[in-house]
C-alpha cells in the first residue's frame, strides 16, 4: 500500500556498460569507483573468442574480470600480472603455434572455461564462476550464449582474404588493409536472458571507449540489441575512443578510415546516433561538439585519457551527468 512504502527505499540501479577489452575494463573500474561494483553490469563482445589448442579464449571477458579483479598484467592490458610463460617457451621448442601467448596461469582460465563448455555449461554460467573466482562483484554478461566472430576481409593480391579477429588483431598485427567486416553468427547467437534483462532495466548504458566496429559493433549485430538501445536511447550514451583522429590503443581509426567511417569523434557519433541520445568526446575534439549536434545528440567534452582510476571515475561521472542531463 502507497501509505507504507518508504520513500527512502533503495531503487534497483544498474548501470549496463558494452563493452570491449582494454578501455572498457579501464571504464568500468572508474564506474565502479563511482557507484559501486554491484551496481555496474558488464555486457561483454565475444566477437574477439578463439578456439586455440582446443581451448576456448575470450580475451574481452578475461580481460575486464582480470583488471576489476586487480590482476591484470599492467603493461600490456590483458593477461594476468607477473606472469609465467613456461608452457609457451616448451611449446616454441616443438614449433607449436605460439603466436597468440597464452600464460601459464591465463591457461588455468582457458582450460576451466573449454571443460565446463564440453560439460554443456553455457559461456555465461562459466563466466560468472570466473568472476567470482576473482572475487569481482560486478555482473559480467557475455552478450550471447551462441557463437558469434568477427571475421576481416582483406585484399591479398587478386584474392579477398578472411582473418579471424585474433589473426587480424594479433598475428598479423592490424597491419592489414580491412575492406570488410562480418559478424558471422550461429543460429542461436540471441542476446541471453541475462543480457535483454539487464539492458532493459538499466538506469543508463554506457557503451565504453572500445573500437566501435570491432568491440562494440559485434555486440550490437546479436539480433534485437539494437533494437532494444533504439527504443532505450534516452538512456544510452557513448565515450569516443578516439582523440584528435587517433585512437589511444589499437586499430580504431585506421580501420575506421578504411571502411569509410571518418576516423574522428564525429565518425563514432555518425555510427551511434541511431542508439545512443548522448557522446562524451575528448576535450581535443571539442571543435566537433556543433557537428555532432546536428546528429541529435547531446555532447559533452572532458579528459577521456584514462591513466589512472581517478581519471577513469572522472570520466564515468560526466558520462552519467550526460545520461541524466534533459531528463529532469
Ligand atoms: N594480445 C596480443 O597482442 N598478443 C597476444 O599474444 C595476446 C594474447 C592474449 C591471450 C589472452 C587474452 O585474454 C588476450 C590476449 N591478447 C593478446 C589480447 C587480445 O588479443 C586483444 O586485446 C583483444 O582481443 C582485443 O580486445
Amino acid at each position: 500500500m502507497a501509505a507504507n512504502r518508504d520513500p527512502c527505499a533503495k531503487v534497483p540501479f544498474v548501470i549496463a556498460i558494452l563493452s570491449g577489452g582494454v578501455g572498457a575494463a579501464r571504464f568500468a573500474m572508474g564506474m565502479s569507483a563511482l557507484v559501486g561494483p554491484e551496481e555496474i553490469a558488464i555486457i561483454s563482445n565475444v566477437g574477439d573468442d578463439e578456439v586455440l589448442h582446443g581451448l576456448h579464449i575470450s580475451p574481452d571477458v578475461d580481460t575486464v574480470i582480470y583488471t576489476l579483479g586487480g590482476a591484470i598484467n599492467p603493461d600490456t592490458g590483458w593477461g594476468l600480472e607477473g606472469e609465467t610463460w613456461r608452457v609457451m617457451d616448451a611449446l616454441s621448442d616443438y614449433g607449436g603455434l605460439t603466436w597468440f601467448r597464452l600464460g601459464d596461469r591465463d591457461l588455468a582460465t582457458h582450460l576451466f572455461r573449454t571443460q565446463l563448455l564440453r560439460e554443456g555449461n553455457s559461456l555465461t554460467t562459466i563466466t560468472e564462476k570466473i568472476r567470482k573466482r576473482w572475487n569481482v562483484r560486478s555482473k559480467i554478461l557475455p552478450v550471447t550464449d551462441g557463437r558469434l566472430r568477427t571475421i576481416l576481409y582483406s585484399i591479398d593480391g587478386k584474392d579477398e582474404r578472411r582473418l579471424s579477429f585474433q589473426e587480424y588483431f594479433v598475428q598479423q598485427a592490424h597491419r592489414p588493409e580491412i575492406t570488410r567486416i562480418a559478424y558471422e553468427q550461429s543460429s542461436d547467437a540471441f542476446a541471453t536472458e541475462e543480457v535483454l534483462e539487464t539492458l532493459n532495466s538499466a538506469s543508463a548504458i554506457i557503451i565504453a571507449p572500445s573500437n566501435p566496429l570491432l568491440s562494440i559493433g559485434p555486440i550490437l549485430s546479436v539480433p534485437g540489441i539494437v533494437n532494444l538501445l533504439t527504443r532505450r536511447r534516452e538512456k544510452v550514451v557513448a565515450v569516443s575512443p578516439i582523440i584528435a583522429g587517433k585512437a589511444v590503443k589499437g586499430p580504431a581509426a585506421k580501420i575506421m578510415a578504411e571502411l569509410g567511417l571518418g576516423p574522428t569523434a564525429l565518425g563514432v557519433a555518425e555510427y551511434y546516433c541511431e542508439i545512443a541520445s548522448g557522446i562524451v568526446i575528448d576535450s581535443a575534439d571539442a571543435s566537433l561538439a556543433d557537428a555532432i549536434k546536428l546528429l541529435e545528440l547531446k555532447v559533452t567534452d572532458t579528459n577521456t585519457i584514462m591513466n589512472s582510476v581517478e581519471a577513469s571515475r572522472a570520466l564515468a561521472k560526466v558520462t552519467l551527468d550526460l545520461v541524466a542531463e534533459g531528463l529532469y
